[in-house]
């Protein structure tokens, strides 16, 4: 190591744990949020121009490709496309070229108690690649492309036209009782049988496919992958198949359909993560009509930020409009679907770092959590206006969330969160529970923070909890269960992955608790690596005893499942 060199080193690791207190205090990431964000995003495979910056080190062409691809496999969740920085800091050359390549190499290498992994000592990276990517942030970030009406328009694809498909149920499938499996790394779902639990049939979907939708009428399955890739499924088929399908980005999250009455399965409309834009389509085509762009102002400091995500997206059962929650801005969009031509948009302001979240058990409020800024906002569906921003723990992640009426305080909605180990729940009841409505009336300890999912049905009487992002196996492993009627006597755990009984020594990570229609049985997916088995156990909601566990090769990584009456008629 060269003088100058060592001095660096040594001036580094004086100045750097001071640099670290200063940021852990600001923003306490835990570390398995930061393994959430930091999937890989599908825009490593797109070509960009290199900008050549005389100030940044130099990098050859094939260097700045390598690096771009770790970036968008390992940094971009965090730190943005664009790297404005998003849960993690900016990364713009303005900020990265003062720093200089052998500070931001000790960064990368150790990382930082403020959530920055430390991707060198832990094995991740090598020296060389870290070395790149030190070189690679200080280049001017390269922009993905656009993907407007031509580009989706080439990807669009109507496989059987309407007129083609049968005009009644073509099955003896119960179509409101079948679970649609996300089979995340394979880029499947398996749809699956929630009477006789046999798999229906496994379907083709996008990049590391993400969530599934049930239109309006039940007929239709909608399910997205990371790659903005949506399939839609006719389940009334003697075999449900896809019947059309689009891209509406190069990447994204969120898939929905038009539920108000009059409008049963006429529209859906698709977000991105980018381009930062949401997309309406014709409800049995996936025609797209109307393209929206998000890119703007964020709440609070009035900061134009441009790539403000699409996070979830919910469908009024009051009114002809969809709700489009937009992650870096903190607004949800209330758009008015009557005239898909003339839009009519109303923007609510909530709070930043937007991600998703759920109906009220009276649908009429959207409970949506903020999860960086720590907040659920209330979202009145019948006024179009915000009714409540209510703090809770630290980075709350609901999924849709779960309702029950409280026995002191009366209708509620609770959200676990990654962050810490409580659940919160809020009272959502302005006329008969006046003084509890948006506000946090209590807050349980669960098993440990790492939770991404909580779930209750109308019929049960109990809560329960999934831990999979825990650091310990023992809780990652197993699922918390909570008495709603006394919620003080704590939880009882149930070992879901050693009920699976799996042949080797996978993540077994038990995530996503979802009921089935009748609300007495409780589906959790036992989520391993790609070349490890997984597993579905179901549970008996009453006994809280194994009833079933579904163990098939097809099964690979499952993760999210959607029973389809529960997600048509939005109960949870
Ligand atoms: Fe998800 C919902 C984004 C990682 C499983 N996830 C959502 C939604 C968003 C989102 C915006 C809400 C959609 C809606 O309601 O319209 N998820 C992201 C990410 O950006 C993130 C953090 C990182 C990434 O690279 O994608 C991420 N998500 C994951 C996972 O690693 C999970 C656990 C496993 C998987 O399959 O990828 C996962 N996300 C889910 C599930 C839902 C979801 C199961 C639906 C919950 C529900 O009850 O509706």
């Amino acid at each position: 190591m060269s003088k100058s060199n060592r001095f660096a080193r040594l001036l580094l690791a004086t100045t750097l744990p001071l640099a670290f207190a200063a940021q852990a205090s600001q923003k306490d990431v835990t570390s398995a949020e930061t393994a959430y964000q930091a999937g890989s995003s599908p825009l490593a495979n797109i070509e960009m121009y290199q900008d050549i910056n005389p100030k940044a080190p130099a990098m050859t062409k094939a260097e700045f490709d390598k690096a771009r691809q770790i970036y968008f496999q390992r940094c971009a969740g965090c730190h943005g496309v664009l790297r404005k920085g998003a849960t993690g800091k900016p990364l713009t050359p303005d900020l990265t070229i003062e720093k200089g390549t052998e500070y931001l190499k000790v960064f990368i290498a150790y990382g930082s108690p403020a959530g920055m992994p430390n991707w060198q000592t832990s094995g991740e990276l090598s020296a060389e690649e870290v070395d790149l990517m030190a070189r690679y942030v200080q280049q001017t970030p390269p922009q993905p492309p656009e993907f407007g009406l031509k580009e989706m328009k080439a990807s669009w694809k109507v496989i059987v036209p309407p007129a083609d498909r049968p005009k009644k149920k073509m099955n003896n499938y119960k179509l409101d009782n079948i679970f649609s499996t996300t089979l995340r790394d394979a880029g499947e779902i398996a749809l699956i049988d929630g009477d006789s639990k046999q798999i229906i049939s496994v379907l083709k979907t996008g990049y590391a496919v993400h969530i599934s939708r049930m239109s309006a009428t039940g007929r239709y399955l909608f399910v997205i992958g990371r790659d903005a890739k949506i399939n839609m499924i006719d389940l009334w088929m003697e075999k449900p198949d896809t019947v059309a399908e689009i891209r509406v980005g190069l990447e994204a999250r969120s898939v929905e359909t038009s539920k108000f009455k009059g409008y049963e399965d006429k529209l859906a409309i698709a977000g991105a993560y980018w381009p930062p834009q949401y997309t309406i389509m014709k409800g049995d085509t996936l025609e797209p009509l109307k393209i929206m762009a998000t890119r703007g102002m964020t709440v609070g400091d009035q900061e134009y930020h441009p790539e403000p995500r699409v996070a979830s997206i919910v469908s009024s059962h009051f009114k002809p409009e969809f709700v489009v929650n937009v992650k870096e801005t903190g607004k949800s969009i209330v758009v008015d679907y009557t005239d898909v031509n003339q839009l009519k948009t109303t923007e609510i302001p909530v709070a930043k770092f937007l991600h998703d979240g759920g109906f009220d058990s009276t649908k009429r409020y959207f409970m949506i959590a903020a999860n960086q800024s720590n907040k659920i906002g209330a979202i009145d569906m019948k006024e179009g206006k915000l009714a409540g921003l209510v703090e809770v723990g630290k980075i709350p992640h609901p999924g849709r969330g779960a309702n029950f009426i409280h026995p002191k305080y009366g209708p509620v909605w609770a959200t676990g969160h990654l962050g810490d180990d409580t659940i919160a729940m809020i009272g959502t009841d302005p006329v008969k529970h006046k003084q509890y409505a948006w506000k946090m009336v209590e807050s349980i300890k669960g098993q440990g923070g790492g939770s991404l999912f909580v779930k209750s049905h109308p019929k049960s009487k109990n809560l329960w909890v999934d831990t999979p992002l825990h650091p310990d196996a023992a809780v990652s492993q197993s699922i918390a269960v909570f008495n709603i009627n006394n919620l003080g006597a704590g939880y009882k755990v149930l070992p879901i992955a050693q009920w699976a009984g799996l042949k080797d020594d996978g993540a077994k990570r038990v995530v996503q608790p979802e009921y089935n229609k009748a609300g007495d049985e409780v589906w959790f997916s036992v989520w391993s690596a790609k070349d490890k088995e997984s597993a579905i156990v179901v549970v008996d909601d009453k006994t809280l005893q194994l009833k079933t566990v579904i163990k098939d090769k097809r099964l690979v990584t499952p993760t999210g499942h959607f029973n389809t009456h529960n997600t048509q008629h939005d109960v949870y």
